[in-house]
């Protein structure tokens, strides 16, 4: 039995790329949002009172929603899932362990009525319109010549937000206070994200049924969601860039 809906291919035709264009890309569920939250906050003097939902669009715009529309502010930063492509001139690449993201991708795949299956069946089932996990990561990350390209993963940002935050915008090419970059990581949190979402809600394009898209936010929370057979089958597929990646 079909337990998913073929899902249009996100073929991505991209407008204008700048050389300074930074792309920030991740497999779904991997943590792009909490990471767009703080680098807009480091970024733009935010004249509301805080980043949300919509308002994010215009800060670090997803491509998938629209290109850019302002053309003053370089570097531009823009959310993709592309799989590896030559044509980003400068990428940020966030993974996050995958047996997390496989879970997350699960309940936002049932959230919006993609699947109806179980977490199993998922695994072994689902054809994302972005490929698997292992092929994405090592389609970007596993490849000689990486210098356009700054890896970082979402377990360590949890740990040390401000490091890595602090070693991404290097990369970046901007000049951000320790202060600033403080409250970048105070007004991102998981709770702060979460109040959010549910005062300023969620634009039409990521409201699910009204489910949380600030959902755990855990590191690990995998052991108590894969069962036996369903973590058997993600390590037959992902085992190797799993560790490859240093998770045990
Ligand atoms: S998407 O739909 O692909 O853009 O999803 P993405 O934003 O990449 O990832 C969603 C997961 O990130 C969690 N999240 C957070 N974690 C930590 N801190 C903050 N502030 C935060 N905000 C969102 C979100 O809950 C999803 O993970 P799960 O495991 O489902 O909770």
């Amino acid at each position: 039995m079909m337990h998913f809906k073929f899902l249009r291919k996100k073929i991505f035709n991209p407008k204008k790329i700048y050389v300074d264009d930074v792309f920030l890309v991740s497999y779904p569920k991997s943590g792009n949002t909490w990471l767009r939250f703080m680098l807009a906050y480091c970024l733009h003097d935010i004249e509301s009172e805080s980043v949300d939902f919509h308002n994010i669009q215009t800060l670090i715009p997803d491509i998938y929603v629209g290109w850019p529309t302002n053309k003053k502010t370089r570097p531009r930063i823009m959310k993709s899932h592309e799989p590896y492509t030559p044509r980003y001139p400068r990428v940020i690449y966030l993974y996050r362990d995958g047996r997390d993201v496989i879970v997350s991708y699960y309940y936002h795949s049932i959230q919006r009525n993609q699947f109806d299956g179980t977490l199993y069946e998922f695994i072994t089932e689902f054809n994302s319109a972005f490929g698997s996990w292992g092929g994405h990561v090592r389609g970007w990350l596993d490849r000689e010549d990486i210098t356009n390209t700054y890896g970082l993963s979402y377990e360590h940002l949890k740990e040390n937000p401000f490091v890595e935050l602090s070693n991404l915008l290097n990369f970046i090419g901007v000049k951000v206070s320790t202060a600033r970059i403080k409250s970048a990581i105070r007004l991102s949190s998981f709770d702060n994200m979460r109040s959010i979402e549910k005062n300023k809600g969620l634009p039409s394009y990521l409201n699910a049924n009204n489910q949380d898209f600030v959902r755990k936010g855990n590191v690990g929370g995998w052991k108590t969601e894969l069962d036996i057979k369903a973590l058997d089958s993600f390590m037959e597929q992902a085992s190797d860039t799993l560790f490859w990646l240093g998770y045990k």
